[in-house]
């Protein structure tokens, strides 16, 4: 069974050679060559260095489409007219599937047709080449961003091809993506990922790793998130990551979200090794938006909010097309200069919000439990309590499609929008924490007069995109 333990050079190679044999792009992706090109990149597009040093938020929006010139005039259009800080390049789906061969097809019909075939770009399909154009050309730092199971092969082609950041993980990339992979599978492919970084960074470039904090998207109580993100981080460090930048989504409750962001900055700081720089990064609601864009623009508003009170160190931003998909470029950018507008009023205002710190204590006090739970299920192992522990439900995360989680947990907002939990299943939290959640949400059934049952999960979940953060029968509201 899986260890969390660090691959050995023999196995490095060995799998790398495996993996660039996949696909014909595979064969330019040479470590020693990569490490030349990007030690020739400026430092104002070195990933972790932009990061790391910045005084504020930095904004960072998503975008992605399949042909090389118009992928850079895209996100050229991004840092200009969004004033993007850093930039994303966002795989298609056929490539984050692992099907070169269609998103090649898709490739040669968006080059012939003029139009966008694919909804990212197919760095795998471009190769080092492709890739290294697109850096050379652009003056920010790029990440790729994806949503990609088994991301081997996209790891070793576009590090070579001078990215040096890379979203996802082998629980963020799983549980809310797929049903095709099982745990075990995605904790050694991202073995892999994580130790091609780390073989990077021991040789001066340091590749930027981003484990996808929302997860599933949809009302997932700041603990879990948290949990995930510490595991993803833990299992990185051990490949040699250094520099981890850990996500959260927020879920609208500004209280929640401010404690959930400086949560995740203080177990991130305490259970990763000193050696690990840890980042964080806020991404603006992750679940169903407004079919307006006037009212969209108030859900990005309140990101910036959030953001610009708990401060983390990177934002993604969402687009007030949201619930079209895929924005124009210029929706993609007013998304950006949304956020902007709210981040640069609000930073300097001293804001205090009521009740932050208790419900910060509570988060972490639930994170403990979980990381305890885990740690416990694999005696000491993260890779195998992971395992074990998605298995007994002690970890579980809610609306998960995947087979390795049971997905049995079920979240409702409180009274005031936090997310809580109606069912635990399996979950190792203990009677206490229970109890708390169990009272917050009595408290609501007696607002709107009704029982706790599934219908109020399923109002919740449609709330935002219907214009209210909580979803309550008709009439009903606490406000006074
Ligand atoms: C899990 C991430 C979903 C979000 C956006 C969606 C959604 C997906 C692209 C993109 C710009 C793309 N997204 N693909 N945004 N360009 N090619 O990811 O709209 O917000």
């Amino acid at each position: 069974m899986i260890r969390d333990e660090r691959l050995s050079a023999t196995a490095l190679a060995q799998i790398d050679s495996q993996v660039r044999g996949e696909w014909p792009t595979g064969e330019a992706a040479d470590f020693e060559d990569a490490l030349a090109f990007h030690e020739s990149l400026p430092p104002e597009k070195r990933f972790a260095t932009v990061l790391e040093s910045a005084d504020s938020p930095l904004l960072q929006p998503r975008a992605g489409v399949p042909r090389l010139a118009d992928q850079i005039d895209l996100l050229e259009y991004l840092q200009m007219a969004g004033e993007a800080d850093l930039l994303p390049t966002t795989i298609d789906s056929y490539t984050r599937d692992n099907q070169y061969e269609k998103a090649a097809t898709g490739l040669e019909a968006a080059r012939k047709s003029g139009a966008d075939t694919l909804n990212g770009f197919p760095a795998v399909n471009h190769g080092v080449e492709g890739c290294r154009e697109l850096i050379d050309a652009l003056d920010a730092p790029v990440e790729v961003r994806h949503g990609t199971p088994d991301a081997r092969l996209l790891a070793a082609v576009t590090f070579a091809g001078g990215f040096q950041s890379f979203e996802g993980g082998p629980i963020s990339y799983n549980i809310p993506y797929t049903n095709r992979h099982d745990l075990a599978t995605t904790i050694e492919h991202w073995q892999y990922v994580d130790r091609l970084a780390g073989a990077y960074t021991e040789r001066g470039v340091r590749i930027n790793r981003e484990p996808f904090g929302p997860l599933t998207g949809t009302l997932v109580p700041p603990s879990i998130a948290i949990t995930v993100m510490i595991i993803e981080g833990l299992l990185a460090a051990t490949q040699g990551v250094r520099s981890l930048t850990l996500g959260y989504g927020q879920v609208g409750n500004v209280a929640q979200d401010v404690a959930a962001l400086r949560a995740l900055r203080k177990l991130g700081n305490e259970y990763l090794p000193s050696e690990v720089t840890v980042t964080t990064v806020f991404h603006e609601w992750m679940g169903g938006f407004p079919p307006d864009e006037a009212r969209a623009s108030g859900v990005i508003g309140l990101g910036g909010l959030t953001a610009a009170i708990a401060r983390p160190d990177k934002i993604i931003t969402k687009s007030p097309q949201e619930f079209r998909g895929v924005p124009t470029k210029e929706a993609n950018a007013a998304g950006l200069r949304t956020t902007r507008q709210l981040i640069d009023m609000i930073l300097e205002q001293d804001i205090e919000i009521d009740g932050i710190d208790d419900e910060q204590d509570l988060i972490e006090r639930e994170t403990r439990q979980l990381l305890e739970a885990v740690f416990e299920h694999g005696n000491g192992d993260v890779a195998r309590g992971t395992i074990r522990a998605f298995n007994s439900g002690a970890l579980d995360v809610p609306f998960s499609p995947s087979d390795s989680a049971n997905g049995a947990v079920l979240p409702a907002r409180d009274d005031d929008g936090r997310v809580r939990l109606l069912e635990f299943a399996d979950l190792a939290v203990s009677e206490e924490i229970k109890e708390i959640h169990r009272n917050r949400l009595a408290r609501r059934a007696a607002t709107e007069g009704r029982e706790q049952s599934f219908r109020m999960v399923a109002d919740d979940v449609d709330a935002i995109s219907d214009g209210k953060l909580i979803g309550r029968p008709g009439g009903v509201s606490n406000a006074d």
